[in-house]
């Protein structure tokens, strides 16, 4: 099938880029969120648009739970500490304690219950159909793509994400009935942020610290 783009000028490949890095560095992780409503569907979108992204033999190995349940979002944020309480009690190490410190982080994870809702991610290890277990590949790469793709989209549209890594995570594909085959890979609040959230002052590492020239 011919494909065809938009041919852009230079000097708007130029323009758009500036913009497109601008709007990005205003990108944060966000812990204290508000519990106001956002449009749904405007989420959904941005659930759509990460279901665009590129995939191993375009498997589309993921699934995306957007859970708005508070019943829901209470047994996961309980399960979430318990598993955290041990983390933050000797499962991690003091190196990675200390690396922690600036995020003010630990066991209590609140913005499971005040933002108005969570993605929970989960990859697909295998595929099923009617012919029973297939191959997928390159799961993690496929679906890293596609949260990058889901947190810009959310960016783009004026809400603010976690991607919250608690760990182990198997309790997620427990509570959300998840098939044997679905493994949760990050859960994702989002939202906007409370009245008085904070973030860590952090720096970027500058474009000559992250990009090697080959010319
Ligand atoms: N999963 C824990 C710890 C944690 C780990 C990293 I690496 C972070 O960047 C942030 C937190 C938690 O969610 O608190």
């Amino acid at each position: 099938m011919k494909y065809q783009p938009e041919r852009v000028s230079p000097q708007d490949m130029l323009k758009r880029s500036h913009d497109f890095l601008e709007k990005m560095k205003t990108r944060r992780s966000v812990r204290q969120f508000s519990s106001d409503d956002v449009p749904m569907d405007a989420v959904i979108n941005c659930i759509a648009a990460a279901g665009t992204a590129p995939s191993g033999a375009h498997k589309q190995p993921w699934s995306f739970c957007l859970v708005t349940d508070p019943e829901i979002r209470k047994r996961i944020r309980v399960a979430a500490e318990a598993e955290e309480y041990k983390n933050y009690n000797g499962r991690m190490s003091q190196e990675w304690m200390k690396d922690l410190e600036p995020f003010d982080t630990n066991e209590i994870k609140p913005f499971i219950e005040d933002a108005p809702g969570l993605i929970v991610v989960f990859k697909h290890s295998y595929g099923t159909g009617q012919s029973g277990k297939s191959q997928n590949y390159y799961v993690n790469e496929s679906v890293g793509i596609a949260v990058g793709i889901l947190l810009t989209a959310l960016h783009e549209i004026g809400l603010v994400a976690l991607t919250h890594t608690p760990s182990p995570m198997k309790f997620l594909a427990e509570i959300l009935e998840r098939p044997e085959n679905e493994r949760a890979y990050l859960n994702i609040p989002f939202g906007f942020p409370s009245d008085n959230c904070e973030v860590p002052n952090l720096n970027r590492k500058d474009i000559n610290d992250i990009m090697i020239k080959y010319s």
